[in-house]
């Protein structure tokens, strides 16, 4: 029989001495986290490795190699020896804290402001030059190999994640698969597709939303309605946090669970990294035309390089010999590499199609063809 047949199960009528029936089917709550205030102060006890000096220093270096890169890039873009450049300034902790919690064989998906992230897992400098110098061979990384390239086109790098990370599950290989991109992507289709599927098959992924509250001239309030960008994974089953993104230390935390998780079968994770874009959106961009500079400069005090340096320094583990140490160490690293660009020979214009393709469909051998003649003119 029918259930609305039965008695017991006909819709109710409005009777006050009955208990009600249930109007909510699902709640949620989004989970944010900090350890250390714009100060630096400990708001709550800190994870283990974050009581260990090295660890620390590790992740403050990471930091500053991150920053030097990224002005070193900015400088030699301005001077005609670069092209286009995605600076991360004020957003190094998302990279850092994400590759720190990462091991070797967990596999990178970057977005374009993850260099922080390439150079922990042991992309070279060099390599990352070369790349925004337009230089194919910038993209076959010596270390981290099977890490994807950088990500130009927004959210499209998502579904390739869920394809990786399927790959780990097919091969029973306890590995996962880590996607990084911005607030911006969030509304791509490819993300809510990437989302849908990592959910439905409970793949090892970790999406990370490299939250920095601008998609170019797009603040956040345009770009979604929803009161936090984590609550996306909520539609697809997954578990979703928000992290202080400028902290270091709750982005590396919130990324170790999650990748402890994914790597014992527990399926994917999504962390909404809240961190700001302190520079333009890239070289080829002009922020002050669409947002107030008095924005900006109240973002500074929330930076994440000075934050863990107060805490290093108010806990005594950092000194200005330390530091001058340190800066010397990361210059000479940086400006070695860029000498190292500067005098690599540039490649042929085949070599964009020699490195995409392994068999060049025939409308491309003629393109290929034509730009070698070019090029000899
Ligand atoms: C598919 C696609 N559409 C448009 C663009 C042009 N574009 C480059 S970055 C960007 C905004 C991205 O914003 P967000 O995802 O927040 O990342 P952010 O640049 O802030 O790191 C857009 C629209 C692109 N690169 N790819
Ligand atoms: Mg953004």
């Amino acid at each position: 029989m029918p259930l609305s047949d039965t008695t017991e199960h006909r819709p109710e009528v409005a009777d006050a001495t009955r208990t009600p029936l249930p109007t909510a089917v699902a709640r949620f709550e989004i989970r944010h986290s900090r350890f250390l205030d714009p100060k630096g102060n400990a708001v709550r006890p800190l994870p283990d490795f974050a009581r260990d000096r090295d660890q620390l220093v590790a992740l403050y270096r990471g930091m500053v190699l991150a920053r030097r890169f990224d002005a070193k890039a900015v400088a030699l873009q301005r001077t005609g020896r670069l092209g286009t450049f995605a600076s991360a300034l004020g957003q190094e902790a998302v990279p850092v804290g994400i590759a720190s919690a990462m091991r070797a064989e967990d596999l990178l998906l970057p977005s374009f402001r993850e260099h922080g992230a390439q150079l922990w897992r042991g992309v070279s400098p060099v390599e990352l030059f070369l790349y925004w110098g337009g230089d194919e061979r910038g993209s076959n990384f010596a270390e981290a190999r099977e890490d994807f390239p950088v990500c130009v086109p927004v959210g499209t790098h998502a579904p390739h994640a869920v394809g990786v990370a399927l790959a780990f599950k097919l091969r029973r290989e306890k590995r996962v698969a880590v996607c990084v991109f911005g607030d911006g992507a969030t509304s791509k289709g490819d993300v809510a597709e990437a989302l849908n599927v990592a959910g439905v098959s409970h793949l090892p992924v970790v999406f990370v939303i490299n939250n920095n509250r601008w998609a170019i001239s797009m603040p956040l309030a345009q770009q979604t309605a929803a009161e936090t960008l984590a609550q996306k994974a909520i539609a697809a089953g997954i578990e979703g946090e928000q992290v202080d993104g400028n902290d270091v230390i709750a982005v590396r935390e919130a990324m170790s669970r999650a990748l402890t998780k994914a790597r014992a079968g527990g399926g994917p994770h999504l962390i909404e990294a809240l961190t700001y874009r302190l520079g333009d959106h890239t070289t080829a961009d002009d922020a002050g035309r669409y947002r107030a500079g008095s924005e900006v400069s109240a973002r500074w005090a929330e930076e994440p390089i000075a934050r863990l340096r107060s805490h290093l320094v108010a806990q005594g583990l950092w000194g200005k010999a330390d530091e001058e140490q340190l800066l010397a160490e990361i210059t000479l690293t940086i400006e070695r590499a860029a000498e190292a660009y500067l005098a690599t020979a540039p490649q042929g214009p085949d070599a964009m199609f020699d490195f995409m393709y392994r068999n060049l469909p025939k409308d491309l051998a003629e393109q290929r063809q034509a730009a070698i003649e070019l090029a000899r003119e």
